[in-house]
């Protein structure tokens, strides 16, 4: 059995093409159905839905084989375990730094004042800073980081952009881009050794899927 695990919501929703093209059909809708094992056309395959920032656990401790996670969620986590062969191109987005419109953001890290921010994302925002030589007050947060600058919680945050409209609604501006985002496929080392030939023919039908083929590490 190969389990495949995947957070619902675009990652699932975009990852469907790429399994289709490995000739995997998942046989239920996440959205309609409550349960959190769906079976595809392959009866040695599954699918497991987790929390997004929860498939890199899963895959790393063997609860699934392999799976599909936001290179966010997998900087956050950390890579031990985890065979990383491809970068699949989809749920785009990137981590940046927002302020409120208000905020001389230039002027306080300029001065070498210490930053008040608040993000989901500690690991790449401490990194970040670090290497820009900028002292931060990191203030953890679990979701809604817009709201952080306008209460006056936090100076800015580190969140992740893709349209802006998100931003430009709480009248905050991006400030600074950290990194571009997309989704990876993560494989547990010990499962790639045990089932090779199936996970080596996903992987190979996902690459050959992408819209540039990015080498697959072999
Ligand atoms: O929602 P939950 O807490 O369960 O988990 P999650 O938020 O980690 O999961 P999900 O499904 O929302 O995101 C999964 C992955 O999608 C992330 O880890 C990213 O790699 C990727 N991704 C791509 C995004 C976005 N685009 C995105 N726009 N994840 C989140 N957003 C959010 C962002 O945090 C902000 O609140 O959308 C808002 C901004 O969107 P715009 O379009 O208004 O700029
Ligand atoms: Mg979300």
């Amino acid at each position: 059995m190969i389990t495949l695990a995947l957070s619902k919501g675009r990652i699932f929703d975009e990852t469907m093409p790429l399994l289709k093209a490995a000739g995997i059909e998942v046989l239920e809708d996440p959205e309609k159905s409550r349960k959190l094992i769906l079976p595809t056309n392959h009866a040695n395959v599954r699918v497991v839905l987790v929390r997004a920032s929860d498939v890199p656990t899963y895959v790393q401790y063997g609860g699934a084989d392999l799976g599909v996670t936001g290179l966010d969620t997998l900087i956050e986590h950390g890579t031990d375990g985890l065979y990383q062969p491809l970068d699949l191109q989809i749920a785009k987005c990137r981590m940046s730094v927002a302020v409120r419109a208000d905020f001389d953001y230039a002027a306080k890290v300029k001065q070498g004042a210490r930053l008040k921010v608040a993000t989901k994302y500690t690991t790449i925002a401490r990194d970040f800073f670090a290497t820009k030589g900028v002292h931060v007050d990191m203030v953890k947060l679990y979701g809604s980081m817009e709201l952080a600058p306008l209460t006056g919680l936090a100076d800015a945050i580190v969140d992740l952009v893709s349209t802006g409209n998100t931003l430009k609604a709480n009248h905050l501006v991006e400030v600074e881009r950290i990194m571009e985002i997309s989704s990876r496929l993560v494989v547990n080392q010990a499962a790639l050794k045990m089932k090779q030939v199936d996970i080596r023919r996903i992987i190979d039908a996902f690459s050959a899927a992408l819209p540039v083929h990015s080498a697959a590490a072999k």
